[in-house]
């Protein structure tokens, strides 16, 4: 069939919420999973399904959202759904993007707006699907959201250790012992941050948390609007993973906040803009102590003084010396002052 000349590569327009009495009442991600009582991953799914709308299709790599979300027979899932393998979600999310494209411009299928989002865990999309996000990040003809739900470990499979599993914490593969106390002593990875200062292409980088509900749907929706690829990295707590009583999930995602562990930013087009909480930390506002977060958790519970220090200055520094961790330096005049005199 000949080219259709009516094919637009349009995104949905998707206004902000203008706050919570004005999001909609839709649910695409409903009843019929399995995922552990307080699970804040499967909010994240219910809450980014909500906020694009019935017109998306999602992509799903292999973890906790696959397994416990499609249980033979049963799927939360209201839009159409697709599992992926564990490392392709940045792959998926492009060539469901191309596809849907190609036959749009072939005239196969009405030419129309339709999201595209891939979602991935940390295991997945941190480790092992990394090279495949960056490839996509650099499409910048195809439209697609990659969300990375962060539980901090391979949660799926028993909570084995990922590059995102923060400093000292136990997992299957890091448990604290009588000779060696902590196991893992590497610091987590910036994916936001690694992301967003290495691909030119991709036009919005977000970091999220569901604990701020309104704030989460209007990033994901600000991603779909403005198009090309994209990528949000949400920050789940898992009380499974985490070891923790459920009823704390939502705190535990503000303490995250509050302690300046997780920072709340969006770089659009290159500028950054701090949101809620970490928005009034930047203007002064005392950060918590970070062991108000990491002490009510199981997986910190073998910490001594000497490793709730350690973490805290680790924080410290970030905020002293990092607008966004390791990639830009608040005291940028400082810092190339430093660079110039050392040469
Ligand atoms: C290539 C491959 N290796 C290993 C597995 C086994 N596996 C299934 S889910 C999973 C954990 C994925 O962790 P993450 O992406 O963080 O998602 P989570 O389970 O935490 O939701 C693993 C290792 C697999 N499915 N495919
Ligand atoms: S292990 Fe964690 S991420 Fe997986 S279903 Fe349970 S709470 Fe959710
Ligand atoms: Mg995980």
């Amino acid at each position: 069939m000949a080219e259709t000349t009516t094919f637009s590569n349009a995104t949905q327009i998707l206004e902000p919420f203008r706050g919570v009495k004005r999001v909609t009442i839709e649910e695409y991600f409903t009843s019929g999973h399995r995922t552990c009582q307080g699970c804040e991953s499967a909010l994240v799914m219910k809450l980014m399904v909500k906020a694009s709308g019935p017109r998306t299709i999602v992509l799903g790599s292999t973890g906790c959202m696959y397994v416990a979300n499609t249980t033979y027979y049963t799927t939360p899932w209201v839009v159409p759904w697709m599992h992926t393998q564990l490392g392709s979600s940045g792959s998926a999310a492009l060539g469901t993007a191309a596809g849907l494209k190609a036959l749009m411009k072939k005239g196969k299928m009405k030419s129309e707006p339709i999201n595209v989002i891939a979602f991935c865990g940390d295991g997945g999309g941190a480790d092992m699907g990394l090279g495949a996000i960056s490839a996509t990040l650099t499409h910048k003809e195809y439209n697609s959201l990659i969300l990375l739900y962060d539980n901090e470990s391979y949660a799926n499979t028993d909570i084995q250790l990922s590059g995102m599993t923060p400093y000292g914490a136990n997992t299957t593969f890091s448990p604290p012992g009588k000779v060696k106390r902590l196991i893992h002593t590497r610091w987590k990875k910036n994916m936001a941050g690694m992301l967003a200062a290495g691909h030119p292409e991709c036009r919005y980088v977000a970091t999220v948390c569901a604990s701020y509900a309104v704030e989460m749907m209007n990033k994901v929706r600000r991603a779909l609007t403005i198009g090309g690829p994209t990528f949000i990295h949400s920050l789940d707590p898992c009380p499974k993973g985490w070891d923790y009583d459920p009823m704390l999930s939502h705190e535990l995602g503000e303490l995250a906040i509050e302690t300046g562990i997780f920072p709340l930013y969006e770089v659009e087009d290159g500028q950054v803009k701090y949101y809620g909480k970490t928005k009034a930390i930047v203007e002064g506002r005392p950060r918590k102590p970070v062991r108000e977060y990491l002490l009510k958790q199981g997986r910190f519970a073998h910490f001594i003084e000497e490793d709730l220090a350690y973490f805290q200055a680790k924080v410290d520094e970030m905020w002293n010396k990092w607008e966004i961790p390791a990639v830009v330096p608040f005291r940028r005049l400082d810092a190339s002052k430093e660079a110039l005199s050392a040469k």
